[in-house]
């Protein structure tokens, strides 16, 4: 744990220096309507994170993307879901939104698909370029439509530890609406694999890997975080990593 700590602040340190935004894709007149800014996430949006994580060429993708994470889920759930290739999956979007609901893995795979070619960087001290491809959580959420006070997205993951405690992660509304913010079903043109999260995990190309949760089940939309686990927003967050995970 407190390697772990030590690497995360020397290494966010380290890449605060140097963060990647995508001049390329800003300076094309068509990226501005890509964002399809709205409402009030515009002024957030543009105010603190108008940078783009940096894309890459195919030709940059990492041939081995490691795995370093909470071990695989093996609750009964989950072997389900397996067995099955996914078919029974369902992502539940719930909290203060206008429609909770259920959306099944084939409705999200129908959706418009986003791919990007982009950098992971774990704290740990590893980063792997992928290919990701998947349904922008904006997208995601609209269809939910958070109300107009909602102020986080809560991520709550199939994973457990040791002491039995789930893995989770949030995002402020202008992180779970940046056009890159993903709900990826994909990595490097197949079907995520169950050890990289499948069938469902987040990509968050702007901020450190721990933001970017594997085996998601439930979106909860909410205005406060303090009440969950241990109250930090985050699974690593709760044992004394920065909520801020911007790269
Ligand atoms: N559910 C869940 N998501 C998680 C983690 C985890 O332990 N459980 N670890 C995070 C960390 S610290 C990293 S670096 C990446 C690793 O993803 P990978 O194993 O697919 O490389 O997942 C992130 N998302
Ligand atoms: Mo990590």
């Amino acid at each position: 744990m407190k390697r772990r700590l030590f690497l995360a602040s020397s290494i966010a340190a380290a890449l605060g220096g140097c963060a990647p935004i995508g001049t390329a894709l800003n300076d094309n007149p068509g990226f501005h309507h890509l964002l399809g800014l709205e409402g009030a996430l515009d002024a957030a949006i543009l105010g603190n994170s108008a940078g783009l994580a940096r894309q890459y060429s195919i030709a940059d993708i990492s041939p081995h993307f490691p795995i370093d994470s909470l071990p695989t889920p093996t609750s009964s759930t989950y072997e389900a879901l397996l067995a099955n290739g996914f078919r029974s999956y369902a992502l539940a979007i719930s909290g203060a939104v206008e429609r909770p609901m259920h959306i099944p893995l084939a409705r999200l795979a129908g959706m418009a698909q986003q791919s990007q070619i982009t950098r992971h960087d774990c704290v740990e001290g590893w980063s792997a370029i992928g290919a990701w491809t998947g349904v922008p959580l904006r997208d995601v959420l609209r269809l939910a439509t958070p109300h107009r006070d909602a102020r986080y997205v809560v991520f709550r993951c199939m994973d457990r530890d040791d002491q039995g405690t789930p893995y989770y992660e949030s995002l402020d509304m202008a992180q779970a609406y940046h056009p890159q913010t993903l709900l990826a079903l994909q990595l490097n043109g197949r079907p995520i694999r169950p050890d990289h999260g499948a069938p469902v995990r987040l990509r968050v190309p702007t901020q450190l890997g721990y933001k970017s949760a594997k085996w998601v089940a439930e979106i909860q939309v909410v205005g406060s975080f303090a009440h969950l686990y241990g109250g930090k927003g985050g699974y690593w967050e709760d044992q004394g990593y920065e909520w801020y995970a911007g790269i």
